[in-house]
């Protein structure tokens, strides 16, 4: 029996963790969302934002009620935290289902899109 092959496969195991590693740490993850998918708020928020695990390069989100575009005042990368994505809308929003979607570049070159829905309450 030769030992080589194990090596091979020991040194294989290795580089391949090595590789993994850093790609694993630099992958932008969602971390919260706000409010939460699925949610029914009773508190008309003035505001909804999408929080990642870094700083992203670029990103976009938008809001839409029954298929409309809702008016946001603001909309994009929080300029003071830059893992944060929200749109602000002038007035608290009035009951109703909303979707959010939302795209986002991190710095490792990832691309990803998304979406969730909420409920505010009449
Ligand atoms: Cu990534």
């Amino acid at each position: 029996m030769s030992i080589r092959p194990f090596v091979a496969a020991l040194a294989t195991a290795a580089a391949l963790a090595l590789a993994a590693a850093p790609s694993a740490f630099a992958h932008a993850e969602v971390v919260k969302r706000s409010p939460e998918p699925g949610a029914a708020v009773s508190k008309k928020p003035k505001s909804v934002s999408i929080r990642f695990s870094q700083s992203l390069t670029t990103g976009l989100i938008s809001v839409t009620r029954d298929g409309r575009q809702v008016a946001t005042t603001a909309a994009g990368l929080d300029p003071r935290r830059r893992s944060v994505l929200r749109a602000a809308f002038a007035r608290p929003l009035p009951a109703g289902t909303y979707v959010v979607s939302w795209r986002a570049l991190a710095p490792d070159g990832h691309r990803q899109t998304g979406s969730w829905s909420f409920r505010v309450r009449s």
